[in-house]
C-alpha cells in the first residue's frame, strides 16, 4: 500500500466520527502524491506524514456562562494547535453550534498549509465553541467570552498562539475576548488580531479576508486570458468574508447579483446595494430576507438555490461543504466559468473535481482565503513595532501577498505537471514549507 493510503487510513482509524477532517486530509494528501511518492523513503523513516496530520495539542475545556434569566449555561471550548514549525500558533476562533473537535481539526490543518503560502512566519491553528452567538444580548456574549477567554488565557500568547476571527467571531467578540486576556495576565500585547482600531488593531483587517480574494480571482483571471469587469458574480454567506468581497468586486467593476445567509438568499438583478447590506447586516445583525423588503429590484427565496443563480463567476463565503456536485453542474450549465473560495473547504470533493475536469478555473480556500491571516500576521508585526501602518500600506502589502500565493501556486503546478490545477499547486508549495522547516527541527 501506498505511503498516502496507509496514512489515510490511519487518520479515519484513530479519528472516528471526524468527516471534515478525514475529508481535508484526503483532499491534501491526493494532491501530495507526486510530491510524497518522490521522496517515500526519506519521508516514512521521519514519519513525516503521520506527523503532519497529528495536532501537536488540543485543548478542550467547559466554558460556564450566565445568561440574561440567571440560568447557568454549559459550552465545550476548544483551541487545536496543529503546528508550529513555522511560527506560533494562528487561526481564528469559530462560534457556532455545529463546532466540534472534528471541524476545528480540518481547520487547523488547513490553516498550517493556508498560513504557509502567506509566506509569512506563522504555524496553524483553530479554536472555538458550540456557543450559538445569534439571538444573544451583548451581555451573554461579553459574559461568555470572558469565560472561554478565562481558560484559554493559560495557553495563548503573542509569541505562543494568536487567535482571531472567523464565523460568529468579528469586532465585539475580539473585543471581550481582549479585555478579559489583559485581565487574566496583565499583558497588553498582540494575543489576538482583528482587534479595533483603538487598542492595537491593523487597518485592512476588517476588509482583508475578501479584499485578498477578489485579488487573486483577478489575478488567476488575468492569467487566463479573462477579467473581472463586467462579470456577474453570485457570493454566498452575507458576513465578514461575503460582504468585503462584494465590495472590492463592486470596486473592480463586477456585478454582484446575490448574497446569502443560513435561511436563504436574495437576488437582485440590478446588482447588490453593498450599504443596504451592511446596515442589515453589521449594524441591525439582521437577516438577510430584509433586504428585500427594502429594495424593490431583489427577490428572496427561502432555503438552499443561490448555486442555480446564473453568473459568471461563484464565490462560496458563507462555510464547508455548501456547495456540492449538483451545485457544481449547475454553476457550469448556466455559464460560470470562475470559482474562488472565500470558506474554508466550501466545496465538497465531488464538485472540485468537477470543476476541475470541466476546465473551470478554481481557486481553492486556502490560496483563495488567505488574505485574512495574511493581514492578521501584519497586524502582529504592527504590534510588535508598537506602531501603525497606513490604510494604502496594508492594502498593498495585502495585495502584494496575494499576487505572491498566485504565483506559488501556479508555479508549484506548474513544476509538478499539472498546470492550471491550483489545488495541487497550493496544496504542494504549502506543504513545501512547513516539510523543510519541520525536517529541520528533528523529531519534534
Ligand atoms: P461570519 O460569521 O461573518 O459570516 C458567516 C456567513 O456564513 C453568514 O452569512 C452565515 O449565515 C453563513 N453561514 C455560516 N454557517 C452557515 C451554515 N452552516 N449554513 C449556511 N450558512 C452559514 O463569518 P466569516 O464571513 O468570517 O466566515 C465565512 C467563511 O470564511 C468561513 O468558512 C470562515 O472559516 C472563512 N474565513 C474567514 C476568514 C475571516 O477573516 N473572517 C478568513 C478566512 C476564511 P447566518 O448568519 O445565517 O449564520
Ligand atoms: O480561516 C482563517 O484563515 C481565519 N479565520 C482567519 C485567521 C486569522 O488568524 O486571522
Amino acid at each position: 500500500m501506498s505511503y498516502v493510503d496507509e496514512v489515510y487510513d490511519r487518520v479515519v482509524k484513530q479519528n472516528p466520527g471526524e468527516g471534515e477532517f478525514h475529508q481535508a486530509v484526503k483532499e491534501v494528501l491526493d494532491s501530495l502524491r507526486i510530491v510524497i511518492e518522490a521522496n517515500e523513503e526519506k519521508f516514512r523513516k521521519a514519519a513525516l506524514l503521520e506527523r503532519l496530520v497529528e495536532p501537536e495539542r488540543i485543548i478542550s475545556f467547559r466554558v460556564p456562562w450566565v445568561d440574561d434569566n440567571g440560568q447557568v449555561r454549559v459550552n465545550k471550548g476548544f483551541r487545536v494547535q496543529f503546528n508550529s514549525a513555522i511560527g506560533p500558533y494562528k487561526g481564528g476562533l469559530r462560534l457556532h453550534p455545529s463546532v466540534n473537535q472534528g471541524i476545528l481539526k480540518f481547520l487547523g490543518f488547513e490553516q498550517t498549509f493556508k498560513n504557509s503560502l502567506t509566506g509569512l512566519p506563522i504555524g496553524g491553528g483553530k479554536g472555538g465553541s458550540d456557543f450559538d452567538p445569534k439571538g444573544k444580548s451583548d451581555r451573554e456574549v461579553m459574559a461568555f467570552c470572558q469565560s472561554f477567554m478565562t481558560e484559554l488565557s493559560k495557553y495563548i500568547g503573542a509569541d505562543q498562539d494568536v487567535p482571531a476571527g472567523d464565523i460568529g467571531v468579528g469586532a465585539r467578540e475580539i473585543g471581550f475576548l481582549y479585555g478579559q486576556y489583559k485581565r487574566m495576565t496583565g499583558l497588553y500585547e498582540g494575543v489576538l488580531t482583528g482587534k479595533g482600531l483603538t487598542y492595537g488593531g491593523s487597518l485592512v483587517r476588517t476588509q482583508a479576508t475578501g479584499y485578498g480574494l477578489i485579488y487573486i480571482l483577478d489575478e488567476m483571471l488575468r492569467h487566463n486570458g479573462k477579467e473581472l469587469e463586467g462579470k456577474s458574480v453570485v457570493i454566498s454567506g452575507s458576513g465578514n468574508v461575503a460582504i468585503y468581497a462584494s465590495e472590492k468586486a463592486i470596486q473592480l467593476g463586477a456585478k454582484v447579483v446575490a448574497l446569502s445567509d443560513s435561511n436563504g438568499y436574495i437576488y437582485d438583478k440590478n446588482g447588490i446595494r453593498l450599504e443596504v447590506i451592511k446596515e442589515i447586516k453589521e449594524v441591525r445583525r439582521g437577516r438577510i430576507k430584509e433586504y428585500a423588503d427594502e429594495v424593490a429590484s431583489a427577490v428572496y427565496t427561502e432555503g438552499k438555490g443561490i448555486w442555480t443563480i446564473p453568473c459568471d463567476i461563484a464565490l462560496p463565503c458563507a462555510t464547508q461543504n455548501e456547495l456540492n456536485l449538483e451545485d457544481a453542474k449547475a454553476l457550469k450549465a448556466n455559464g460560470c466559468f470562475a470559482v474562488a473560495e472565500g470558506a474554508n473547504m466550501p466545496s465538497t470533493r465531488e464538485a472540485t473535481d468537477f470543476f476541475l475536469e470541466n476546465g473551470m478555473l478554481f481557486m481553492p480556500g486556502k490560496a483563495a482565503n488567505a488574505g485574512g491571516v495574511a493581514t492578521s500576521a501584519l497586524e502582529m508585526s504592527q504590534n510588535s513595532l508598537r506602531l501603525s501602518w497606513t490604510f494604502e500600506e496594508v492594502d498593498k502589502k495585502l495585495h502584494d501577498i496575494m499576487v505572491g500565493i498566485y504565483e506559488k501556486t501556479a508555479k508549484a503546478a506548474k513544476r509538478y505537471g499539472v498546470k492550471g490545477n491550483y489545488v495541487a499547486g497550493a496544496n504542494i508549495a504549502g506543504f513545501e514549507k512547513v516539510v523543510e522547516a519541520m525536517m529541520a527541527q528533528g523529531i519534534v
